[in-house]
């Protein structure tokens, strides 16, 4: 008896003796490349600003296409926040409130325009999940429909790093973490623009401003001027699965259709994935 005690004692695991912070003694054993969970699933990133802003002229068009690639594609819909984050940071940084209390109060935006956007994809059996049916039970969702939406915002809350008065993990960032993590087989980011340009086209040089066919996030962040999070880069960088991601205009009909087929259309952005 307490010899059968003392082997239930004795768990054996790699990395039972030794500390987690010697990346020498980890690398073996956490060093290999995750599974991809969902392979065959396509991640598109919503603008809130860019596109659920514009409202209905911008968004039915967008309906549209997306109910039409169903057949094609399984997809995991992502929205941003848009003009009522920026109305709330406004306020939340007048009264002082910390990184923290702002984050999960911009991403609730974000979850709005979801559910915005999932009432109009309903007929096709597609319907707004939350982030933590999106973190265990994403794969019966999509057995069930083609498509699922849900809120791009990561949800940091208080554990929103603190470098900044403004989370700096948004819609962007959040449609990344989750498609890299998934092992999605790609993500389109869409936004009101062609793509990213060396300079934003809309700003005071925008006349200067030059489209990038195909660019790195290591090259990006050496640019002022983005279209998506900064945090984004840094994410990019450290990529387990996907190796690309492709910015397109959802303004301009066919784009996220054609991006959801391979073509380039707009913007590819490599990320720093490397062969392990
Ligand atoms: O509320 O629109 O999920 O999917 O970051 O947390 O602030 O929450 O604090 O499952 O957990 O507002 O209530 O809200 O957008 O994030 O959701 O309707 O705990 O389905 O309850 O991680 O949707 O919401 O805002 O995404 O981004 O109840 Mo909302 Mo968001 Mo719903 Mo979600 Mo946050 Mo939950 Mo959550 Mo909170
Ligand atoms: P969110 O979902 O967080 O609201 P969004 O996807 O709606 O974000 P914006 O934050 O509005 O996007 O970013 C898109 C805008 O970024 C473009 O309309 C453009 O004016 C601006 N921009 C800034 N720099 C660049 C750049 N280098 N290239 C392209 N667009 C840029």
């Amino acid at each position: 008896m307490a010899e059968t005690t003392n082997t239930i004692k004795h768990v054996a695991s790699p990395l039972a003796r030794q500390t987690l912070l010697d990346g020498d003694l980890v690398r073996p054993v956490a060093g290999v490349r995750p599974i991809r969970l969902l392979p065959w699933l396509q991640v598109v990133k919503i603008g809130g600003r860019a596109i659920m802003d514009r409202g209905a002229e911008a968004i039915l068009p967008i309906v549209e296409e997306l109910r039409k690639v169903l057949p094609e594609h399984r997809l995991l819909i992502l929205t941003g926040a848009g003009i009522r984050a920026r109305h709330l940071y406004g306020v939340g940084l007048d009264l002082g409130l910390p990184v923290g209390s702002l984050a999960p109060l911009a991403a609730s935006e974000a979850g709005q325009n979801g559910h915005i956007l999932a009432s109009l994809l309903a007929p096709e059996g597609v319907s707004y999940v939350e982030h933590p049916t999106i973190a265990s039970q994403l794969a019966i969702h999509l057995a069930a429909a083609r498509a699922v939406v849900g809120s791009a915002f990561p949800p940091y809350h208080h554990h929103e790093f603190p470098g900044s008065r403004i989370p700096v993990h948004r819609a962007d960032t959040g449609a990344f973490l989750l498609a890299d993590a998934l092992g999605a087989a790609g993500l389109t980011i869409v936004e009101d623009v062609d793509g990213v340009y060396t300079t934003d086209p809309n700003g005071v040089d925008g006349a200067k401003a030059e489209l990038l066919g195909e660019t790195s996030a290591a090259d990006l962040a050496k640019q002022e001027t983005l279209p998506f999070d900064r945090a984004l880069l840094d994410v990019m960088a450290n990529a387990r699965h996907l190796e690309r991601v492709q910015v397109v205009n959802g303004l301009v009909p066919g784009r996220i259709t054609a991006a959801l087929r391979g073509e380039h259309v707009g913007t590819i952005v490599h990320t720093g994935l490397r062969p392990l």
